[in-house]
C-alpha cells in the first residue's frame, strides 16, 4: 500500500556549465509521488555533502520549474537558511527533513510553497524554501516559523526571506532581506 501525496514533486540537479544559459543548467532527475518513491530515489543518488561545489538539488512541485522564469515564482521569494561548511551531516539531515516535509505536506499553506533547494557553495551551503507570494507577509512569516519549528532550528540559525525580484537585481553578493527570523 502506497501513501499518495497531494502533489507530485520533481527532483532537479543543477551543475555549472559556462557554455549554457542558467535555466539550461537545471536537469530533471525524476518525479516523486509517494514517500516510498522518495526513498527509492534517495537511496540511489549522492547526498548533498557528496556533490560538487556549485551544484544544487531542487525538489519542486511538478508543474513549477526551480527558476525565477517560471510564472509561479514571479511574485515569489525564498526563505534562506545559511549553513556553515564544517557541519556536513547537519546539511544532509536537514535537506532530507525538508524534502520529507514537502512530500508529506507537513507545512501549512502548501498552496504557496513551490519547492526547496540545497546549494553547495564555497563559503557556506544554503537550504532555501521557495514560496509563490512574497507580498503575503502573514503567510510568509507563518511558513518561516514552521520551518524553524519543524527543523528544530530554534535560535541558532537566522533565516532571511528574499524576494526573487531582489535576487535578480543583486549587486555584488548582497541580496536585500524582506523578512528575518
Ligand atoms: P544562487 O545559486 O541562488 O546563489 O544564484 P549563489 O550566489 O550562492 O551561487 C547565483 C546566480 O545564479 C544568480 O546571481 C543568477 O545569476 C543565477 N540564478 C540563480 N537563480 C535561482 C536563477 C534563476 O532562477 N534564473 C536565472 N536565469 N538565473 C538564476
Amino acid at each position: 500500500f502506497k501513501h499518495p501525496s497531494q502533489n507530485i514533486w520533481k527532483l532537479w540537479y543543477f551543475y555549472y556549465d559556462r557554455t549554457k544559459a542558467w535555466p539550461d543548467m537545471q536537469n530533471e532527475i525524476t518525479s516523486v509521488a509517494t514517500v516510498e518513491d522518495f526513498w527509492e530515489v534517495y537511496n540511489h543518488i549522492k547526498l548533498p555533502s557528496e556533490i560538487k561545489l556549485g551544484c544544487d538539488y531542487s525538489l519542486f512541485k511538478s508543474n513549477i520549474r526551480p527558476m525565477w522564469e517560471d510564472a509561479a515564482n514571479k511574485y515569489g521569494g525564498r526563505w534562506v537558511l545559511t549553513l556553515h561548511k564544517e557541519r556536513t551531516d547537519d546539511l544532509d539531515i536537514l535537506w532530507e527533513n525538508v524534502m520529507l516535509c514537502l512530500i508529506g505536506e507537513v507545512f501549512d499553506y502548501m498552496d504557496e510553497i513551490c519547492g526547496a533547494v540545497v546549494s553547495i557553495r564555497g563559503q557556506t551551503n544554503k537550504i532555501s524554501i521557495w514560496t509563490s507570494n512574497g507580498y503575503n507577509k502573514d503567510t510568509v512569516l507563518a511558513i518561516g516559523h514552521k520551518i524553524l519549528q519543524t527543523l528544530c532550528l530554534g535560535q541558532k540559525n537566522m533565516m532571511h526571506y528574499q524576494l526573487h525580484k531582489h535576487s535578480m537585481a543583486k549587486h555584488g553578493s548582497h541580496i536585500l532581506a524582506t523578512y528575518t527570523l
